[in-house]
């Protein structure tokens, strides 16, 4: 193929593809042993959506930014629209509300799965809510993950759980408008560690399908048992009309929230493979909503989120370049060698170069990384919010 024609598909891709920031990305957080506190961490909402706000400046393609209803809203929903202000002062806008159902104490048996009555109708008002709070902050999207399940064995009847996850999804789903969406998410372990209410792909499109038409699954990267095929499952859900979005993040043994793409970089293009080849051959463009979920402990935020950005960029690259009609005629004649080398050609192909191209043709720093670290951004942000930072906690020990 051409190196033109290459170009020309990059850019094409690169035009289309946005992707989504999480609000909490750029806080800090810690691991179950503690924090590590970064003293240019963002310290309040507003923080945030700057910090989303000059990730997207910088690389042009994260218009939006994911919010967490209770860690983002915690007056609900008064004081939405001018958080959804500050977003627009920023450069961004708010996107996918995440509804919190999990953290407080009345979740510990489980939200809409709790044997409670009290406990399930007050998670599906928190959910109806976040209905509320997605319209005033105009999203369209409501992402669910719900962290119910149970620790050992015969504690939680599972059957019955399932029906009550299937009632309210249906409630949730039957209060959104027909260009609304509601994505199920799956996780199979943790915080729960025995069963997880959803625990994979299967039974999130079990749910979503029950719930109604504006219900799609979404496919968290790291929320699978190693060594499970990821890409396989994105093909059957595109299959099936029912893959929603992503929430992009890379592992190495359980749900780590590394950097997309840092320990498995072909597993991620093999997904975006499946994508573009499905895309290709049916000549359609599924709505797919690209997220990143990733909480960085030891990286700083912001250069963490610019590498990955960078990552899915260069590997929508490499996949939207492998050679599609010499790869279906391979697969026709199960010529296996010859359509393995059609997927080895692209991802071997160094990418880097058209993407600097796109990035200058649209006004963009070829090289982001290396001008947000001699901005003076984090200098700044230093300045600003080591003291909130430094009084923030870091250990569990107990206060006399
Ligand atoms: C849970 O592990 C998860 O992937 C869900 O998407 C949450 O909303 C997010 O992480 C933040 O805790
Ligand atoms: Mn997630």
């Amino acid at each position: 193929m051409p190196s033109d024609l290459f170009g020309e598909k990059v850019s094409k891709a690169l035009d289309e593809l946005t992707i989504e920031l999480p609000s909490w990305g750029f806080a800090n957080t810690g691991t179950r042993f503690g924090k590590f506190i970064q003293l240019t961490a963002a310290t309040t909402i507003e923080e945030k959506l700057m910090d989303a706000g000059e990730v997207h400046r910088l690389m042009g393609c994260c218009p939006s930014v994911a919010v967490h209803a209770a860690w983002d809203f915690p007056d609900g929903l008064r004081g939405a629209e001018f958080i959804a202000s500050i977003a627009e002062k920023n450069g961004v806008r708010i996107g996918s509300v995440n509804p919190t159902l999990f953290e407080d104490q009345m979740y510990k048996y489980g939200s809409i799965g709790n044997p409670d009555p009290d406990v399930r109708a007050a998670a599906l008002d928190h959910m109806y809510e976040s209905v509320d709070l997605a319209r005033r902050v105009g999203s369209r999207e409501l992402v669910l993950w719900f962290a119910d399940g149970s620790n050992y064995p015969g504690t939680a009847n599972i059957r019955r759980r399932k029906e009550w996850f299937e009632s309210s999804l249906q409630q949730v789903c039957s209060r959104l408008n027909s260009d609304e969406r509601m994505l199920v998410e799956y996780k199979p372990f943790e915080p729960a560690f025995y069963h997880t209410d959803i625990a994979d792909w299967g039974m999130a499109l079990t749910l979503a399908r029950k719930a109604g038409p504006q219900a799609r699954v979404l496919v968290d990267t790291g929320h699978h048992y190693p060594s499970q095929n990821i890409e396989q499952i994105v093909a059957w859900l595109l299959s099936e009309e029912m893959l929603g979005g992503f929430h992009f993040n890379d592992r190495r043994y359980a749900d780590d929230d590394l950097t997309v793409g840092s320990i498995d970089p072909y597993q991620l293009f093999r997904i975006f493979h499946e994508i573009y080849f499905c895309r290709w051959e049916t000549a359609s463009t599924p709505r797919i909503s690209y997220m990143v979920d990733q909480s960085h402990n030891l990286k700083n935020k912001i250069e963490a989120m610019l590498q990955t950005v960078s990552t899915v960029q260069e590997t929508v690259a490499k996949a939207v370049i492998v050679d599609h009609e010499r790869l279906a005629r391979a697969q026709e004649k199960c010529d296996i060698i010859e359509a393995e080398e059609c997927l080895r050609d692209a991802y071997a192909t160094d990418v880097r170069p058209l993407i600097r191209e796109w990035r200058q043709n649209h006004g963009l720093p070829g090289d982001p990384l290396t001008t947000f670290r001699e901005s003076g951004y984090l200098e700044a942000a230093e300045l600003e919010r080591a003291e909130k930072n430094r009084e923030s906690t870091s250990s569990y020990v107990s206060k006399t």
